[in-house]
């Protein structure tokens, strides 16, 4: 087993893998960014780092230096968590070619699910069901109006370096496929520096269920049930859970079946969850392979009672799965609500700041993996995920009944948070039904702005405006304002003007 391992993350993530770092009798050094002297997860670790300065390019994203520290200070792993270089393929091969374990899965099986297109084609060759359409680039304006036609709309135009729905577009009839072939391929270049896109038929209202897999690096894959995600604002989850409302036994059987056949066509080893689109008749299909641990991993650790952070660096240091499928028995209900620091109120703005006042809710069925603490400054420059409420019970309803328990419990001062936009959720007749599809906060009446009426004047004057505004913030690339501005708030702006 390890004796030291490096988590190259921050926020509640690193304080995750800390902990089961601790439980483990491993040792655990955090890296950390100029404007995270103080963070939480540098207080927990064992030993800790500075790599940078704030922008994550120059620090969290930096692979000499996070390589270059690992290896000075004696780590023997790397854990990645989410986001930052989980999935990146050079990162992992950084540290293979450094003789440092990289917790997580071969470079190889990165690279593949990377590119949308070629997943596609593995996945045809291994059988499994996805969306029909291309597993290739679109060429030309021509052979996307036919396999349009052929697929019949509405169809999606997806970038294939893609994910998370950028350089992603829907599109109804054949009069608005040119323009929104070229808008996805500048965003898909932009973005990804790859303009690559494909078509893919579109699923209306789908529900986002996902597979949690478990490789050894002995050839023994096992699936461990699935998350329903489909709570989710402009491609942001919000709560997850597990069962899935939709699910049966039948539909968990062949939906694991098929994740299992998937991550084994990948090379896979180590955890991994496979994005399904399931429609209301009971279909599903591969949408893409997740190739690192998730944020939304504790509700598959409530259900099985296992410890996926635990079990990755047993994975990551050879060991074989004790377990197989047939022992993997799924029990109660786990819900996750993700605690941001923004505005739900207003716009979802972004509100960081000072934490001068913090009550965590505990008890039975409650679990907060948090990152912050009391006094802490929240930074602008990341993600705005605070903390992940998590709720377990027998049943939906209890997990229900003690999330909303633990929200009233729950305060956090200084920041605004989405805390409120829970409370509505968890009092919404379509969620308490298991009627959740990607469609449902979208519908929440008690969501909708308020309908200010209008003249032309007054939308002609906002449509000038948001030219002006849009123009010159893509064309100085750090934005009109000057430094009037946090970065935090004007990628909200630019957002809200999406
Ligand atoms: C789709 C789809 C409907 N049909 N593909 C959005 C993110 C990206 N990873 C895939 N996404 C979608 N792909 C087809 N063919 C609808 C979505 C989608 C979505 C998917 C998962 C979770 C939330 C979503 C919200 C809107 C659209």
């Amino acid at each position: 087993m390890f004796k030291k391992i490096l988590t190259a993350n921050r926020g509640e993530i690193a304080v995750r893998v800390i902990r089961a770092c601790h439980e483990m009798g491993i040792s655990a050094v955090a890296v950390y960014s100029q404007v995270d002297r103080a963070a939480l997860h540098v207080r927990r670790a064992d030993e800790a780092y500075l790599i940078g300065p704030a922008a994550a390019a120059e620090s969290y994203l930096n692979i000499d230096r996070v390589v270059e520290t690992a290896k000075r200070c004696g780590a023997d792993a790397i854990h990645p968590g989410y986001g930052f270089l989980s999935e990146n393929p050079r990162f992992a091969t950084a540290c293979h070619d450094a003789g440092i374990k990289f917790i997580g899965p071969p470079a190889v099986s990165m690279e593949m699910m990377g590119s949308k297109t070629r997943a596609r084609k593995q996945m045809e060759k291994a059988d499994v069901p996805f969306v029909p359409g291309t597993s290739r680039g679109v060429e030309s304006l021509n052979e996307a109006k036919e396999i349009a036609a052929k697929l019949r709309y509405p169809v999606m135009l997806k970038a294939a370096a893609g994910g998370g729905g950028k350089g992603m577009r829907l599109v109804d009839s054949e009069g608005d496929l040119a323009s929104a072939l070229e808008s996805a391929q500048s965003e898909a270049l932009r973005a990804f520096g790859d303009g690559e896109v494909y078509l893919e038929k579109a699923i209306i209202n789908p529900r986002h269920i996902e597979m949690q897999i478990l490789a050894d690096e002995h050839g023994n894959t096992i699936y461990l049930g699935e998350r329903e995600c489909s709570v989710q604002r402009r491609h942001q989850k919000v709560l997850e859970e597990s069962p899935s409302p939709a699910a049966t036994p039948e539909l968990r059987r062949k939906m694991g079946e098929i994740a299992v056949k998937a991550a084994q066509a990948a090379g896979y080893a180590n955890a991994g969850t496979i994005e399904f689109l399931a429609d209301n008749s009971g279909n599903f299909y591969f949408l893409e392979m997740n190739t690192r641990l998730q944020v939304e991993h504790p509700v598959t650790e409530l259900t099985t009672g296992l410890d996926l952070v635990q079990w990755q660096i047993r994975i990551a240091a050879g060991e074989k799965l004790p377990f197989g499928q047939e022992d993997i028995k799924l029990r109660g209900h786990a819900i996750e609500c993700r605690i941001y620091a923004e505005d739900a109120e207003n716009n979802y703005f972004p509100s960081p700041g000072r934490i001068t006042a913090l009550a965590e809710p505990s008890g039975p069925g409650i679990r907060v993996d948090s990152g912050i603490y009391e006094g802490w400054n929240v930074p602008i420059e990341y993600d705005p995920l605070l903390a992940k409420l998590i709720s377990y019970g027998e049943s939906r309803e209890q997990a229900i009944g003690r999330l909303r328990r633990a929200l009233e419990e729950y305060f956090v001062g200084g920041v605004r948070t989405n805390l409120p936009l829970f409370r509505q959720i968890l009092a919404n007749p379509d969620f308490l039904a298991g009627r959740t599809d990607t469609g449902l906060l979208d519908r929440m009446p008690e969501r909708k702005q308020s309908g200010a009426k209008c003249d032309d004047e007054t939308i002609v004057a906002v449509a000038a405006g948001i030219f002006y505004a849009t123009n010159s913030m893509a064309a100085s690339g750090n934005g009109a304002e000057g430094t009037s501005a946090s970065p935090w708030k004007k990628s909200a702006r630019n957002e809200a003007l999406r």
